[in-house]
């Protein structure tokens, strides 16, 4: 068990604590107790005993000894006990976007309601409107996230999905006799959230690639297994389904996996029109029972008279007509970028420090770097004051007169305050090379103040960059409710550069809004809003984003070189 893990289980402990009504005092405790586990600073190997406890903030003695039985037995009966005593299904309901421990607690209590399931039924006969401290707008809002958690439910993070995805297809590639190996769905087409894992094969022996496949450490159990399909889930929850499929077979299946399926019906539709069937066995003229025999994806378009479409933009939307009127664009690639923005150090509640970001840039060949600590009001993550801006700044200086061929630009994330103004004074502001404005608190404006706060962000003078435009989190949380067309409007119309917030679990702003934001001639920054080092790999996630949303290079800001980002930031500030 890990500090994390630690934690997570004393956490656990407050907010059961929480629904069953005990003493407030007890489950901030255990609260507190988690924080300082997670910010410990010595190894866990150093407590043996309770004594090893004392002077730590919020562990006393019953705690330690908690703490000290999960450490030695990897589990603790208070705890299970303490699960066993209440509905699961009021578990369930923290999913609910909103809905916390003491909330739980109340319509189980006086509603008796302790399910998901029974809390909808609950609102759609108003039982909320009248219980103390709920109300009409409350229930409103509780039904909208359960709409919500019922969408996003068996859906999972991109990345979660796409490194046992690429490990399950190099184990296959080992297997002797394997001719093509490819990752189909959603994962070939860089969706922002997945259901599961499509594998597309080619081999001579597809046993023993299917015996690769199911032997996998990744794998828990094989759901089932037949002769070119076999179905697994994998440790970590999702599903994975691998084809094998014959070599002429190959490109057409993988058209048919990759989808998307609205993507095959309109191909199907035109192919059909063009005097064809198609399907994943293959392209029949009519009346025909012999397949067209091609090679390649790039062939099956040609043959229907289209350029390749990257699967990125197989979404039924436009990609057939650019591809016929010879307008697919050169999408951007990982190797464009030049350099990237918004990350965080130690200043605020980052990991690692700038000049090991500015090392890991260099070592994957970036020109520059822009640090973006969070601003003053962001007290939770340890925002900047003027004095400690001051200080990073010398620090930048220095760095940059000792790292030769880079370059470290000067940033802030600075927080939107309520009213859409920044964070700091002009005084401040001036000295630092670029803003990028986000928006952390205060979600809950309606959309008309929402839309007014960003774009007053945007048409601030020193404002750089547009920050998450929506706030959304993928799978927790949707967006505050903003107009994002009159944000995008007011970004071109002030020539203001909107982040692609490249973290996966929130991909914000979202691809499809990213196609009008560079249509409207606004420019994206790929950021990746790294707290660690190994968050630069977000970067590349980004990148793929950035192409689902028909991005070339040269609507990426971070594509540019340091220079060309150095003159952009001199001419902004004048
Ligand atoms: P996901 O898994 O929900 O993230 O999204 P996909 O697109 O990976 O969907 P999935 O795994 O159900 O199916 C993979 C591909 O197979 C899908 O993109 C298109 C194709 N496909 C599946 N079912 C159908 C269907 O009923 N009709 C057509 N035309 N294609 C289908
Ligand atoms: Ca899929
Ligand atoms: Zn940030």
């Amino acid at each position: 068990m890990d500090k994390k893990e630690l934690a997570e289980v004393l956490e656990d402990i407050a907010t059961l604590l929480e629904i069953k009504g005990e003493n407030p005092f007890k489950s901030n405790a255990y609260r507190n107790a988690a924080r300082t586990i997670e910010t410990l600073e010595k190894p866990l190997e150093d407590f043996q005993v309770v004594e090893d406890f004392r002077g730590l903030k919020g562990i006393g003695v019953s705690i330690a000894e908690k703490i000290l039985t999960l450490l030695k037995e990897g589990r603790l009966p208070y705890y299970e006990q303490l699960k066993a005593s209440i509905p699961s299904g009021l578990i369930d309901m923290l999913s609910i976007p909103g809905f916390g421990p003491k909330k739980v607690r109340a319509v189980y209590e006086n509603l008796g309601v302790s399910t998901v399931g029974e809390l909808e039924y609950a609102c759609h006969e108003n039982k909320l409107v009248e219980l103390a401290g709920f109300g009409a707008k409350t229930q409103e809002n509780i039904l909208k996230g359960i709409e919500y958690l019922k969408k996003s439910q068996g859906r999972f993070y991109f990345h979660e999905a796409l490194d046992p995805a690429r490990e399950l297809c190099a184990a296959m590639q080992k297997v002797g006799g394997l001719k093509k190996i490819e990752i189909a769905g959603s994962l070939r087409r860089f969706n922002d959230t997945v259901k599961d894992i499509d594998i597309l094969a080619s081999a001579e022996n597809p046993h023993a690639v299917m015996d690769a496949f199911v032997s996998h450490l990744l794998v828990e159990s094989v759901i089932n297994r037949g002769d070119t399909k076999c179905s697994v889930r994998l440790i970590n929850g999702i599903n994975a389904d691998l084809r094998v499929v014959s070599e002429p077979q190959f490109p057409y299946a993988l058209m048919y996996f990759t989808g998307s399926k609205a993507h095959n019906v309109a191909l199907r539709g035109r192919a059909l029109k063009m005097g064809y069937k198609l399907n994943e066995y293959g392209l029949f003229p009519r009346d025909s029972e012999t397949s067209e025999f091609l090679g390649s994806e790039k062939e099956v378009f040609k043959k229907l008279g289209l350029a390749f479409i990257p699967p990125e933009l197989r979404e039924d939307r436009g990609e057939l007509e650019a591809a016929e009127s010879g307008s697919i664009p050169r999408l951007v690639e990982m190797s464009d970028i030049k350099g990237i923005f918004h990350v965080h150090t130690p200043y605020s509640d980052g990991l690692a420090s700038i000049r090991e970001y500015a090392d890991e840039c260099l070592k994957r060949g970036f020109e520059y770097l822009g640090v973006s600590d969070h601003s003053r009001s962001a007290t939770y993550a340890n925002g900047l004051s003027p004095e400690r801006i001051q200080k990073q700044g010398e620090e930048i200086d220095a760095l940059n007169k000792k790292i030769k061929n880079f370059r470290i630009f000067k940033g802030i994330e600075s927080d939107i305050l309520s009213d859409g103004s920044l964070d700091y004074p002009d005084e401040v502001l001036k000295n630092l090379d670029f803003v990028i404005a986000s928006i952390h608190s205060g979600f809950k404006k309606s959309k008309e103040e929402m839309t007014r706060r960003l774009i007053k962000a945007i048409e601030n003078p020193y404002t750089t960059m547009l920050g998450h435009p929506t706030g959304r989190l993928l799978l927790a949380r949707e967006g505050y409710e903003v107009d994002m067309e009159e944000v995008i409007r007011a970004a071109a119309q002030n020539g203001k550069i909107i982040e692609l917030n490249a973290n996966p679990y929130r991909f914000d702003i979202d691809w499809r809004l990213i196609r009008k934001a560079v249509d409207s001639g606004v420019l994206i920054s790929i950021n990746p809003d790294a707290h660690r080092l190994d968050n630069l790999d977000y970067t590349f996630l980004g990148a793929g984003m950035a192409r689902k949303g028909w991005s070339e290079a040269r609507h990426i800001f971070n594509t540019r070189s340091a220079k060309e980002v150095e003159e952009y930031f001199k001419k902004r500030s004048g």
